[in-house]
């Protein structure tokens, strides 16, 4: 009996199909943003330097994707690591405009055509993200919520804009393509006013979102604090929470905007009551919104666990959010992505039923012996086989992969 076999059989004495768990793992998308190949940088070209906007990669190592067509040699590079379905998704500033330089309000999509070609070729979709940050525009550390009406209306042009192109990719490559808004509006130190840029907000959003573009999901993303909006950050989680149920709207959790002892896990349970679906961004913080390669953690794990346990797993859109600039970025991705897919299958091995049953009856010793019992099964054996049914490279063997694309690719960027 092979090693996966074996697991195989070990979990079905638990009442876990092994088989299916697979199938599903392999079938849920886990949309690959572009941002870590190139540390958000994106291809705009700018005058002097640019605000940070509340976010920041650190870090310095070679082999930084430095165009379009470097970007996607990396995401081929990765795609042929990882298993299963994945999506991409690309910010505005991801924009391909050739040597003349385009507003962020004037952009459309035929200067994404390469990605479109590139994503078709690929049989994958795309999502998108407006760009509201590293932008002179945005450096006053306010945009949608901005005092001044025209720098609001700048950005509500842009909001547009993006979401024009997401119509255009969608119409290009069938299905849906989520547009996520998320904003660096806030302040570094003892704001007075909270009130008048929350009310901007909702106003601007309103303005913004109104229209329906076809196959254009919109989605708003809160956050706790930035790099210079310690204090105050308009877009908290009431305001998002409120704003998206309000006006139906997809709601995006990060898993790094939140106080470091809350976790999301809790908080799809509850969501999803009220919520179709709900949008994550699957990243790490590190005791703040560090943006660290996903890992498979328990933080990780609870969420997806949660997820399966409420049937809910095809009620996420699954989207990654992490940027590393110190370690190999090929490596950064596919550690990421492979933590991703494993969380999931991990979550679709749980024995949910007999947890609940056991929880029902008041057994909960037994409930937590079994939970505890989960953690030592072998699971990697069934990892394994997921990766080999994939056709990519099983167990560590993908590192020596990453290591020639290094030397191949990567080492040839300066
Ligand atoms: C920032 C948000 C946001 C960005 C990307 C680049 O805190 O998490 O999602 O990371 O849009
Ligand atoms: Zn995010």
């Amino acid at each position: 009996m092979s090693v996966f076999d074996q697991a195989k059989a070990v979990y079905a004495d638990w009442g876990v199909d092994v088989e299916s768990a697979i199938e599903s793992a392999l079938a849920i998308p886990i949309s690959i943003h572009c941002w870590q190949a190139d540390d958000v940088s994106g291809f705009e070209v700018h005058d002097g330097s640019m605000d940070s906007g509340g976010i920041m990669a650190t870090g310095n190592y070679p082999g930084r994707a430095r165009n379009g067509d470097e970007v996607r040699q990396d995401y081929d590079a990765v795609l042929g690591l990882v298993p299963g379905t994945h999506r991409a998704n690309l910010h505005a500033i991801y924009a391909e405009t050739g040597s003349s330089s385009v507003g962020r309000d004037e952009i459309a999509v035929e200067h994404f055509a390469s990605w479109i070609d590139w994503a078709k070729s690929r049989g994958i979709k795309l999502d998108f993200n407006p760009t509201y940050f590293a932008h002179p525009l945005a450096s006053s550390g306010y945009t949608l919520s901005h005092a001044d009406p025209e720098i609001r209306a700048f950005w509500i042009r842009h909001g547009l804009a993006c979401r024009k192109i997401a119509s255009g990719m969608s119409a290009a490559l069938g299905g849906e393509c989520v547009v996520n808004h998320w904003i660096p509006d806030g302040s570094k130190d003892a704001t007075a006013d909270r009130w008048s840029p929350r009310r901007r907000l909702v106003e601007a959003y309103d303005e913004l979102l109104r229209a329906e573009f076809d196959g254009c999901t919109d989605a708003v993303e809160s956050k706790l604090f930035g790099l210079g909006s310690e204090d105050y950050v308009v877009g908290s989680f009431e305001f998002y929470l409120s704003y998206a149920l309000s006006r139906k709207k997809l709601l995006c959790l990060d898993m790094g905007h939140f106080h470091p002892t809350e976790t999301i896990a809790d908080k799809v349970s509850a969501i999803l009551q009220f919520q179709d679906r709900v949008l994550l961004h699957t990243s790490r913080p590190m005791r703040w919104d560090s943006d660290h390669v996903v890992l498979f953690s328990d933080d990780l794990k609870a969420a997806f666990a949660e997820l399966k346990r409420g049937d809910a797993l095809n009620r996420a859109i699954i989207a990654l959010d992490f940027f590393d600039a110190s370690i190999n970025r090929i490596g950064a991705y596919v550690v990421g992505i492979r933590a991703t897919r494993k969380a999931i299958l991990n979550a679709l091995l749980d024995p949910t039923s007999t947890l609940h049953q056991l929880e029902g009856e008041g057994k909960n010793a037994q409930k937590l012996a079994l939970m505890e019992e989960f953690k030592t099964l072998p699971f990697g054996a069934v990892w394994d086989e997921l990766c080999a049914r994939a056709d990519v490279p099983v167990g560590k063997s993908w590192i020596a992969d990453m290591e020639t694309y290094e030397t191949n690719v990567l080492s040839g960027r300066s």
